[in-house]
Order: structure tokens, then C-alpha cells, then sequence
């Protein structure tokens, strides 16, 4: 690993990730590489797809494992000796948790505890955040909008549930232990490295198929009306690296733009930057049989304590993906 430069804030600083291959991850990692003074290094699995931070190879260190394997976990954080902790691997998908609750609570409470309890031991004085979600409030009125973080919690899938779980967990070693730890719950993230669950990422991909006549000229869609709040991850990277400088341990932040954003107006932003005409169908399947006609997060909190703002728009985002997908 090497330094460039001056050291962030006088001090040179060593970050734990883990997650470095998703969509954040690599974002936080692209992000904290470029810090003068910042050592990063990151958990991975064996097997996992390394693309995503395949740029940054002799740049970061990485230390193998599984966040399910206590001993994995606890030798890397005695490995690293970090000073932050950005624990961002999850089974991310609420999709997938109701298919496999178990393996999803296992991954994400289980998981968050070992690299509680490896910080506890090898790391006490790190400051750690832990990632959580939007979904961990369930259902919403469009009246509770924005949400802000006193809103209950009373999610509505497995993922939700193991989120809410890890979080508490979080605030529980905060308070027994002393220990920083810090909590956000992220509304929709969009960027790269993202596969194409999200909507504007599928849109984006969709239309980059049939520019390259790979698919018929029809962009298929879900509900249009859905109102929801998109963050672009280098906007969400930014913010946790503010969060660990500010946020108070023990507290939780959402994390999000504060802006609603119809589905059906991306769509239509896809369709402009398109290089050629199509046309837009509903797709039955695509549409979810529980979906809030909005979701839209309060971040005053996250604004008020660090000074952040997010500067990436959506049609920034849908830009760039555009650009992504038609290179995929
Ligand atoms: O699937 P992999 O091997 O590429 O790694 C994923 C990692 N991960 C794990 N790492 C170690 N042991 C495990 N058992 C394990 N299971 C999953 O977590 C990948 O690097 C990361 C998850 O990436 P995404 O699902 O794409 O999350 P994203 O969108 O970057 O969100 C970051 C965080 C998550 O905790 C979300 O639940 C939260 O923000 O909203």
C-alpha cells in the first residue's frame, strides 16, 4: 500500500470494509483511496466477483473470509487494526429473504455481531458504521413522508427485520461497551457495479439492449407512479466518511436525498438520452404486490450533523448509467 501526500486531518488512518465488492463498497473504496493519509483495507470472500474494485488492485489490502465465519472475521480486524469500520456486507435483497430468512439473519445479525465483537477485541477504539435501510420502517403513508428516523420500525420482510436486528445490536455494544459505533438506514442507493434490480438501472440496461438490437424496442416497466428517493454511492460514500468524522455513536442517520422522483419520469429520462425510439409496457410481473406510492427519507439529521449534501441528480445518475450500461 502507498501514501500520497498529506495525511487526512494531520493522522493517517486505517479503514475496514466490508462489502467491498457491492455497489458501495466500491464507491467508498474509489472515494477513500483518493484521501491523502488513508489505508484501506477490506474483506472478501474467496469466491466473491472482484471486478468492481479490480482497478484498485496494490492500492487496498484485502483479507479473505466470510462475515458468517467468527474467526475469519476476528483475525482480519487484528490483521487491520483499523481505526474506522464500514461493515456494508449483507444479504441486501428483501426479495431473497423471504425465500431464505434464515441464511439473510444469519448474514446480517450473526454477521454484524462478529465484526462487533472482532472490533470489541482487536479494534476497541474504532469508530464503526453499520448499514441499514429504509425497509427496516415497513410500510409508509404517503402523510408519514418524509420519514425521519423516529418513525417505528416495523418492517415488512426478513431483510428488513435482520436490519433492524444488526442495528440494534450496533447501539446495544455502543452503549455496553463504549464502543463508537454509528447507524444509518440508506433509502434507495444507485450506481455502478449495482446488477440490474433497481429500476433505473434496469431501465438504463433495457434501453442499452436495444440500442445494440439485443432486444425489442419496448422498455418494460413496473409501477410508474411509485415516488422514491435515489442517492447515487459516490453521494452515500462521501456521507459515511462525514458520518464517522461527526456523527454522534450511538446514533442513527438516514441516509438519502430528501427528494422523491416518479419512476415513470426516469423512464421518460431514458427514453430521451435513447439513441433510438421505444416504447413502454407494463410488465404484470414487475409489479410488486405491496409497493408504497412513496418513499421519501428525511436527512435533516445526516445534513445538520455533517454538512452534507448529495450532488449527484437523477438525471445525473441516469446519465451515467446509461454511459455504464452500453459499455457492460
Ligand atoms: O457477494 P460478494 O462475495 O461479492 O460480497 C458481498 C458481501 N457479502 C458478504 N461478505 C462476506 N461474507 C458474507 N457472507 C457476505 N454476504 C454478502 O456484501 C458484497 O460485497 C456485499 C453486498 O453487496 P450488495 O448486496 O450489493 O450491497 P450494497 O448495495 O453495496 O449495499 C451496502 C449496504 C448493505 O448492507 C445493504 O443492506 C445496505 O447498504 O443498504
Amino acid at each position: 500500500v502507498q501514501y500520497h501526500g498529506q495525511a487526512y486531518g494531520g493522522e493517517f488512518v486505517r479503514v475496514f470494509i466490508t462489502g467491498i465488492t457491492g455497489p458501495v463498497g466500491s464507491a467508498l473504496a474509489d472515494y477513500l483511496v483518493a484521501l491523502p493519509g488513508v489505508e484501506v483495507h477490506a474483506f472478501k470472500r474467496w469466491r466473491s466477483d472482484t471486478r468492481p474494485i479490480a482497478h484498485l488492485a496494490g492500492r487496498i489490502t484485502l483479507h479473505e473470509g466470510d462475515i458468517e465465519d467468527p474467526y475469519s472475521v476476528m483475525r482480519a480486524v487484528e490483521r487491520a487494526a483499523p481505526d474506522r469500520v464500514y461493515h456494508l456486507a449483507a444479504q441486501s435483497y428483501p426479495s431473497e429473504s423471504w425465500d431464505a430468512p434464515i441464511v439473510t439473519m444469519r448474514t446480517n445479525v450473526e454477521g454484524t455481531i462478529n465484526v462487533l465483537e472482532a472490533v470489541r477485541r482487536h479494534a476497541p477504539r474504532a469508530r464503526v458504521h453499520l448499514a441499514g435501510t429504509s425497509a427496516e420502517y415497513g410500510w409508509v403513508q404517503p402523510e408519514d413522508t418524509p420519514i425521519p428516523e423516529t418513525h417505528p420500525t416495523r418492517p415488512l420482510s426478513p431483510y428488513g427485520v435482520s436490519k433492524v436486528a444488526a442495528g440494534l445490536s450496533g447501539l446495544q455494544y455502543a452503549a455496553n461497551y463504549g464502543m463508537h459505533v454509528v447507524v444509518t438506514r440508506s433509502f434507495n442507493h444507485v450506481g455502478p457495479h449495482q446488477g440490474d434490480r433497481c429500476a433505473i438501472q434496469t431501465f438504463c440496461r433495457q434501453m442499452a439492449l436495444i440500442e445494440y438490437d439485443r432486444q425489442e424496442p419496448v422498455i418494460y416497466v413496473g409501477n410508474l407512479e411509485a415516488r422514491r428517493d435515489f442517492t447515487h454511492t459516490r453521494d452515500v460514500a462521501r456521507a459515511l466518511w462525514l458520518l464517522l468524522d461527526h456523527g454522534a455513536p450511538g446514533e442513527i442517520y438516514n441516509l438519502c436525498s430528501g427528494v422523491a422522483t416518479r419512476i415513470g419520469d426516469i423512464v421518460a429520462m431514458v427514453q430521451q438520452h435513447g439513441r433510438v425510439p421505444t416504447e413502454v409496457r407494463v410488465d404484470p410481473a414487475r409489479l410488486r404486490p405491496s409497493d408504497e406510492p412513496l418513499l421519501v427519507g428525511d436527512n435533516t439529521k445526516l445534513r445538520q450533523t455533517t454538512g452534507w449534501q448529495p450532488q449527484i441528480t437523477v438525471p445525473m445518475i441516469v446519465e451515467e448509467l446509461m454511459a455504464y450500461w452500453r459499455e457492460r
